[in-house]
């Protein structure tokens, strides 16, 4: 079988930090605490593409980093939610942890479900929560947490969609290299050609 292999970096994002805050408008004193939360960071997800049979894209690109939730603010605002980035993989990829060589998902099963290999880091609350009738002036809030990191091997199963088989030496690396831009090695003695050669018409 022809694998396809690429090693790729994925991180979601790190949750915003909640703020620390309080209340201020004119002729209100002792306003209490109102820093907001922190908003969640994005999540890693792999997504099926039906439209690509090859994992050539992962080439020119082997870092993917969603971005952090946005800290919160004052007056009890939120930080923003960042959105989930979708890596997108033809279907029959394996998602293999790159440490430990084991499978951690088949792209194939689920009929083919999104899914999410890296959770974003949560937000933190802000000041506001922590304050209670005997500390009502909360100094301080939590950060969010980290986005889950990885290291992943890609590998893609049934790349073909057509396969030439014949007796050796019948010309099989000649039509290859005809019809594609493959660069089979050509010679005239049997078994010149002992892994399978990929080209793409
Ligand atoms: N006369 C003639 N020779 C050919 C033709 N096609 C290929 N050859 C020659 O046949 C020899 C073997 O060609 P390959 O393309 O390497 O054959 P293959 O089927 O890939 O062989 P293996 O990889 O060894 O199984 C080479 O010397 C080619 O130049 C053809 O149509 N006519
Ligand atoms: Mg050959």
């Amino acid at each position: 079988m022809f694998v396809d292999n690429v090693k790729i970096y994925v991180k979601a994002g790190d949750g915003g930090n909640g703020a620390v805050a309080f209340h201020r408008e004119k002729y209100v004193s002792h306003g209490g605490p109102d820093g907001g939360d922190g908003g969640h960071g994005g999540s890693i997800v792999f997504r099926i593409d039906e439209g690509t049979n090859t994992l050539l894209a992962f080439r020119y690109r082997h870092k993917f980093i969603a971005e952090n939730g946005g800290n919160g603010k004052g007056g009890k605002l939120h930080g923003a939610t960042a959105q989930n980035l979708f890596v997108m993989v033809p279907p029959g990829t394996l998602i293999r942890d790159a440490e430990t060589g084991k499978i951690i998902h088949d792209m194939t099963e689920d009929d083919g479900a999104d899914f999410v290999c890296c959770r974003g880091g949560r937000g933190g609350w802000g000041n506001r929560h922590f304050a209670t009738p005997t500390r009502q002036i909360p100094m301080f809030a939590k950060s969010g947490t980290k986005g889950e990191e990885k290291e992943l091997i890609l590998e893609l199963k049934m790349l073909a969609d057509v396969g030439l088989i014949g007796y050796p030496s019948v010309g099989k690396s000649s039509i290859l290299a005809r019809i594609s831009a493959a660069k089979p090695k050509i010679a005239d003695y049997h078994f010149t050609t002992l892994s399978p050669n990929l080209g793409v018409v």
